[in-house]
C-alpha cells in the first residue's frame, strides 16, 4: 500500500514525511524537487497480544509506504496545474494525503489559507484527470465499436467539468475497471491534513474551518477525512529518544504523538481489513481489501496455500482473547470452518488447511 503526501510548496510535506518515517529528508526549499520514499510499520496491538499468547519468536506488522511526491506548483486550476512528474508519482499511490498549510511560513509570499489550498488542490486533481479522458474520447470518436467506454467518458467529463471529483460519480465496478488504466487522481481516497502552527495544536481544527472543509470535501463521500497536526512538532518528537518524548509532549499539553492516529487514519482510507495468523514462529497482520475471499487471502500468505486450499479455520480475535486461547475457543464452539468463498473479516485469526 502506498500513500502519497501532496501539497503546495512549503506546506510541510517533507516535514510530515520525516515525522512518519523517522527519516531525515531535507526540508525547506532545498529538498523541493526530490521525491522521498519510506516504509513504516502499522502499529497493531492485536499482533502484540497474539505474539504474547503464543510465545511467537517474531512479530510482523503490516507495512505502508509513504511517498513525499515533491511540490505541486502553486496556484490552482487557473494556473500551471500539477507537473507531469508529480502527477506520475501520485498515479502510483493508493491514497493521497493533501497537506494544507495553516502556519505562516516566512519563506513564502502567500499567507496561510488552508481552505484556498483545499479548493485549489481539488481543482488541480480534477484538471489532471480531464486531459487524458478528453484525449481518449477524441480517439474513440474516430474508432467506433466501444460504446460502453464512450458512454462512460461522456459521463465522467461533464462531471469533472462541473468541478466534482470522480469519486463522487458513483461508478460501479465495471466502470471502475474501465477507468483503471488512466491513473486518475480524483478517484483516489483522500485525507486532508491541516498542518498547524505549534501554538494551535491543542486547539484542533477551528470550528468554522472544519465546517467549511466539510462542505468542501463532501463528507458524504466515503474515503475522505481530515485531521490536524503540527508537522514540526511531530518531526521533533520522532527525532527524540523515546524516554524524552513524554516530557516534551506534556510541556506542549499533548497526550500522545499524532503519528499513530495519522497512520490509522491513512490506513482506514484504503478500506483495508486485517486478518491475523499466529503460532510459535510468528504472529502477523495481513492487510487485504474489504471483501476479499478466503482463498485469495490464503494466496497472500503463500501461493501454495491458495492452490491447495482445503478450508480456513477461523476464530474472531476478540473471542480468542476473551476466552484465553485457541483450545478454549474451540471448546466454546468459536472455531469456524470456512470455505473458499468465505469473505474474510477484520480480526479473523486464521489457520489455513491446504494440500499440495
Ligand atoms: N512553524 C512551523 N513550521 C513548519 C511546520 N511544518 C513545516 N514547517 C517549516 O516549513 C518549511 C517547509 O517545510 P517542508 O516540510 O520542507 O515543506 P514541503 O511541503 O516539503 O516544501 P517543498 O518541498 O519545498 O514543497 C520548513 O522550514 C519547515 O521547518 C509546522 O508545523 N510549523
Ligand atoms: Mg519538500
Amino acid at each position: 500500500m502506498k500513500i502519497g503526501i501532496v501539497g503546495y510548496p512549503g506546506a510541510g510535506k517533507t516535514t510530515i514525511f520525516n515525522a512518519l518515517t523517522g527519516l531525515r529528508a531535507e526540508t525547506g526549499p532545498g529538498g523541493r524537487t526530490r521525491e522521498n520514499m519510506g516504509a513504516i510499520k502499522v502499529p497493531d496491538p492485536r499482533v502484540d497480544l497474539l505474539a504474547e499468547m503464543h510465545r511467537s519468536r517474531k512479530k510482523v506488522y503490516a507495512e505502508t509506504l509513504f511517498v513525499d511526491v515533491g511540490a505541486a506548483p502553486e496556484g490552482g486550476a487557473a494556473k500551471a496545474g500539477l507537473s507531469p512528474q508529480v502527477i506520475g508519482a501520485m498515479q502510483g499511490c493508493d491514497a493521497l494525503v493533501l497537506v494544507l498549510r495553516a502556519f505562516e511560513n516566512p519563506a513564502l509570499a502567500q499567507p496561510a489559507d488552508p481552505l484556498r489550498d483545499l479548493r485549489d488542490l481539488g481543482a488541480d486533481l480534477i484538471l489532471a484527470d480531464l486531459g487524458p479522458l478528453e484525449k481518449r474520447l477524441g480517439k474513440l470518436s474516430k474508432e467506433p465499436g466501444k460504446p460502453g467506454e464512450k458512454a462512460l467518458l461522456e459521463r465522467c467529463i461533464p462531471h469533472l467539468e462541473s468541478d466534482a471529483p470522480l469519486s463522487t460519480l458513483g461508478l460501479d465496478a465495471a466502470g471502475q475497471a474501465l477507468l483503471n488504466g488512466f491513473g486518475l487522481l480524483s478517484t483516489k481516497p483522500v485525507l486532508y491534513l491541516l498542518n498547524q502552527a505549534e501554538e494551535a495544536i491543542t486547539a484542533g481544527i477551528p470550528p468554522d474551518l472544519a465546517a467549511a472543509m466539510n462542505t468542501e470535501m463532501n463528507t458524504a463521500v466515503e474515503g475522505r477525512s481530515m485531521m490536524a497536526i503540527s508537522a514540526q512538532v511531530e518531526m521533533d518528537i520522532a527525532g527524540m529518544p523515546p524516554g524524552e518524548q513524554p516530557e516534551f509532549l506534556e510541556a506542549l499539553g499533548l497526550e500522545s504523538s499524532a503519528r499513530d492516529r495519522f497512520v490509522q487514519a491513512a490506513y482506514g482510507l484504503l478500506d483495508l481489513v486485517g486478518f491475523l495468523t499466529t503460532g510459535e514462529d510468528e504472529s502477523r497482520a495481513w492487510p487485504i481489501r474489504r471483501g476479499t475471499r478466503a482463498v485469495k487471502a490464503a494466496g497472500k500468505v503463500h501461493s501454495d496455500i491458495e492452490r491447495g486450499f482445503i478450508r480456513a479455520e477461523v476464530i474472531a480475535y476478540d473471542a480468542l482473547i476473551a476466552l484465553g486461547g485457541e483450545k478454549q475457543a474451540r471448546d466454546a464452539g468459536k472455531l469456524r470452518l470456512e470455505g473458499k468463498e468465505y469473505v474474510v473479516q477484520d480480526g479473523d485469526v486464521i489457520n489455513f488447511r491446504f494440500n499440495v
